[in-house]
C-alpha cells in the first residue's frame, strides 16, 4: 500500500473546466494524508482494501461512473443535507452525491465572498465550486440546498448564481402541519428530478430504490453495532471513512462490499480480535457531521490511543438509523412513507428536539462507550447550544464528557490533543 495514490485524470478535469493545476496540488496532498492517517495504521481489516481502491478512484473512476449516467439522460444531484431523499434521484436511475465541503483548501475562496464567521463546511462547500477545483462539484446536473441553518440557506442564493441551486424547505418543528409541508417539499423535489429525467418515476421504480437505499442503511446499522462489540474490531478512522464514502459510491457496489467487510469484522469478533486492545479508551462522537476529509478529531484521538466506537452525526447514525417502511406500492403511500422516515432524523435545526438527547444516550449504550465527545463545528448555533442539554444528560448520567468546537485549519491541533488527552484520562480513572 505504499504506492497508495489517489490517482489523475488531467483530461477529465480539464474537461469538466476545473483548475487542474491547482486541483493536481489538493490531490497529491490528500493522498499524503490518507498515507499517513489511514494506511499507518495496524492490524486493519483486508476488506478495508475496497475502500481504499475507492479512494484511489474519488476524483476520476468514479466521476466516469457519473458521467456515464449523465449520458444516460439520468440525474445526478448534489446535496448537502441527510434530508434530501436519495431516494427519489436513485428511482430515476440517477447518482445523488454528498457535496459537503470538509477540507480547509477553498476556505479562503469562500471568505473572498461570504463572511468568514460562518460555519467551515458552508464555506468549504461554496469555496469548492467557486474556485473550480471539486470534480463532483462539476459534474452534477443540479445541486439540492435545505434551509436547515441560516448560514446555508442564505449561502445557496450565491451558489445558484454558480450552479443551479434549489432549495428545500424544512421544517423547524414536527407537528402535523409540518410534516403536510414536508410532504409537499418532497413532491417538488420529486418532480424536478423527473424534469431532469424526462420521465414520471413509477411506484415499482420507487419501491426499488427504497429496498435498495434501505439495504445500504442496514450494512451501515451492522457495522455500527459490529463496533460495539468489544474489542472494537475495526478502528474508528476506518468507520469513519466508510459513512463518508457512503455518500459517494454506487449505493449497490457499497452495501455488497460492506457487507463482507462485516463478515471478516464477524470472525474477528468471534477469535477475540480487535482494531486495538481492549484496554483503550472507547469513544463516541456526537455532533455535526465530519465530511471528507475531515479526519482530525478520530486521528487524534486514535493516536492519542483511544478506538472511536460511534458517531452519533448525520456521517454516521443519524443517516442510517432509520428505514422507510417498504410495505406500500402505491407511489402516494410511497412517498408517505418516506416522509415518515426522514421526519424522524433528529437534527439540531428542530425545535424541540429531545429526541436527540435520548438518541444519544442510547447509542452511547449500544456502542458500550466510555465517554462522549461533544465535537461541533466552529459557529453552528444550533449544535453549539444544544449542547447544553447533551453535557446535562451526560453529567445526570455520570457520563464522562469532553466538548469541542473546532474547524479545519490545523491551528488548534496542540490545544485539542491536551484536552483530548485530559479527557482519556478522566475515561480511564472512571474505568479502574
Ligand atoms: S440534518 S446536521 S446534514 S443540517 S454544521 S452547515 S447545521 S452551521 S450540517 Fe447538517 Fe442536515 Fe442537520 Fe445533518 Fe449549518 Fe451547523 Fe454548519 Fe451544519
Amino acid at each position: 500500500m505504499e504506492q497508495f495514490e489517489i490517482k489523475a485524470y488531467p483530461a477529465l478535469w480539464e474537461g469538466l473546466g476545473m483548475e487542474v493545476a491547482r486541483f493536481e496540488k489538493s490531490r497529491q496532498m490528500l493522498g499524503e494524508m490518507y498515507r499517513k492517517i489511514y494506511l499507518s495504521q495496524p492490524n486493519r481489516p483486508a476488506g478495508m482494501g475496497y475502500f481504499d481502491a475507492l479512494m484511489a478512484e474519488i476524483f476520476g473512476g468514479r466521476i466516469e461512473e457519473m458521467l456515464a449516467v449523465k449520458r444516460a439522460g439520468r440525474p445526478v444531484v448534489g446535496t448537502f443535507c441527510v434530508y434530501i431523499p436519495e431516494e427519489v434521484v436513485v428511482a430515476a436511475g440517477g447518482v445523488c452525491v454528498g457535496l459537503c465541503g470538509g477540507s480547509q483548501g477553498p476556505i479562503p475562496d469562500a471568505e473572498k465572498v461570504l463572511p468568514r464567521n460562518i460555519c467551515p463546511m458552508v464555506k468549504s462547500a461554496y469555496g469548492f465550486k467557486a474556485a473550480r477545483i471539486c470534480p463532483y462539484f462539476q459534474t452534477v446536473d443540479f445541486v439540492y440546498g435545505e434551509t436547515t441553518c441560516d448560514a446555508k440557506k442564505k449561502t445557496w442564493e450565491l451558489l445558484n448564481r454558480l450552479v443551479p441551486t434549489h432549495v428545500m424547505e424544512i421544517p423547524q418543528m414536527k407537528r402535523e402541519r409540518d410534516k403536510a409541508l414536508w410532504l409537499a417539499e418532497v413532491r417538488d423535489f420529486k418532480a424536478k428530478v423527473e424534469e431532469v429525467a424526462g420521465a414520471a418515476i413509477t411506484a415499482g421504480e420507487l419501491g426499488a430504490a427504497i429496498k435498495l437505499i434501505n439495504d445500504k442503511r442496514r450494512a451501515l446499522q451492522r457495522l455500527a453495532r459490529l463496533r460495539g462489540k468489544r474489542p472494537s474490531p475495526i478502528s474508528g478512522k476506518d468507520a469513519l471513512l466508510i459513512e463518508q464514502i457512503a455518500f459517494y459510491d454506487e449505493p449497490g457496489r457499497f452495501s455488497r462490499k460492506l457487507n463482507e467487510l462485516c463478515d471478516e469484522l464477524e470472525e474477528r469478533v468471534q477469535g477475540g480480535l480487535g482494531a486495538v486492545a481492549d484496554s483503550a479508551p472507547r469513544v463516541m462522537l456526537s455532533g455535526t457531521p465530519m465530511a471528507l476529509p475531515n479526519w482530525k478529531v478520530h486521528h487524534l484521538l486514535e493516536t492519542a490511543g483511544a478506538v472511536v466506537v460511534n458517531e452519533e452525526s448525520c456521517i454516521g447514525s443519524r443517516y442510517f438509523k432509520d428505514l422507510i417502511d417498504e410495505g406500500p406500492d402505491r407511489l402516494e403511500a410511497q412517498l408517505t412513507a418516506l416522509t415518515e422516515r426522514y421526519m424522524q432524523i433528529d437534527c439540531s435545526c428542530f425545535t424541540p428536539n429531545d429526541e436527540r438527547v435520548e438518541q444519544v444516550l442510547t447509542e452511547y449504550r449500544q456502542s458500550q462507550a466510555q465517554g462522549i465527545l461533544h465535537y461541533s463545528l466552529q459557529f453552528c448555533h444550533t449544535y453549539n447550544i444544544e449542547e447544553i442539554k447533551i453535557r446535562e444528560a451526560c453529567e445526570r448520567e455520570g457520563i464522562p464528557y469532553l466538548a469541542i468546537e473546532s474547524d479545519y485549519s490545523p491551528e488548534d491541533t496542540g490545544q485539542l490533543q491536551t484536552r483530548i488527552e485530559a479527557f482519556l484520562e478522566q475515561i480511564r480513572e472512571a474505568a479502574c
